[in-house]
């Protein structure tokens, strides 16, 4: 049985980014995803024009009937949105113990709009923090949820060691948008920098919510924080990589890039052999 993995965040239609970006991500790496929306965003490749919040009640309720129905291996958080929602989140994670809980404090997409409140980033820093097992911030977020400026990796070292003091129990500070892309795993004990090349993110869409993604996949898979994220991070950077432009705007990440093979020759599709099918017809000439 493939483990099942829950992504709790907000849905964009352009499916770069958000619960779309975590379900095919859990898909590229074997895994059943299942979701709970957070969010409406109203969003194509260009940007995000509006958000329409999941009542807090509904929430819940989505939460509530996903956990009776049976195991859940892992869950990754992405857009909150408000902190209603975010409290809504704390009290499932409080309820049910995962073993695994991801979370990507998202609060601004890549276009600028605000994907959670001012209260809900105080509710992060002083409630949900502590919840997770692995909290996922990228340079402006680690920055908002400690007030340490970062301009080079020893600040985000620094950034890292102040979340666990405010009681995370694993960081990840992603340095994708600094010069070299190092990422710095402080898993309470240990710092570990994990470099990359700095490929293209300028233009992509939904690096964090893949690599977030991801890395849950791979802790559920029962792999070490340092070796996840190794893991992770190379997925992310192979999957900018082989993206394609799929609108006028961003262009979100090929996250089924292992799936890439050769078009299939004609007359070696799998349909029924009743009868003749055009897919089945071996090429005229
Ligand atoms: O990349 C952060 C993010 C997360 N979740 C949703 C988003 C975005 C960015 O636009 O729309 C739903």
């Amino acid at each position: 049985m493939p483990p099942i993995l829950l992504t709790i965040g907000g849905f964009d239609p352009s499916c770069g980014a958000g619960i779309a970006a975590d379900l095919k991500t859990f898909a590229a790496h074997g895994c059943y995803g299942i979701a709970a929306i957070t969010s409406m965003t109203v969003q194509n490749t260009l940007g995000v024009e509006a958000t329409h919040h999941t009542p807090s009640a509904e929430l819940r309720e989505q939460l509530e009937v996903l956990a009776k129905d049976g195991e859940i291996a892992g869950v990754k958080i992405g857009m909150l949105g408000n902190r209603p929602n975010a409290a809504v989140v704390a009290e499932f994670l409080d309820a049910h113990k995962f073993a695994h809980v991801i979370h990507d404090p998202v609060m601004r997409s890549s276009s600028d709009s605000e994907l959670l409140d001012a209260p809900g980033v105080k509710y992060v820093a002083t409630e949900l923090l502590k919840r997770s097992s692995v909290i996922t911030p990228n340079v402006a977020e680690a920055e908002i949820l400690t007030g340490i400026t970062i301009k080079e990796v020893a600040d985000m070292e620094a950034a890292a060691r102040k979340l666990v003091e405010m009681g995370a129990k694993a960081v990840i500070v992603k340095g994708g948008h600094m010069e070299k892309a190092t990422d710095v795993v402080f898993d309470g004990n240990q710092v570990h920098l994990l470099s990359g090349d700095r490929v293209k993110l300028e233009n992509t869409h939904g690096t964090g919510c893949t690599f977030a993604s991801a890395l849950t996949a791979q802790l559920a898979a029962g792999r070490g924080l340092v070796e996840a994220a190794t893991l992770a991070k190379a997925y992310v950077m192979k999957a900018i990589e082989r993206a394609y432009p799929v609108g006028k705007g961003r262009v979100p990440l090929d996250h089924f890039f292992r799936m890439k093979i050769e078009p299939i020759a004609r007359g070696t599709h799998e349909v029924p052999q009743h009868g003749p099918h055009p897919a089945a017809e071996p090429a005229a000439h």
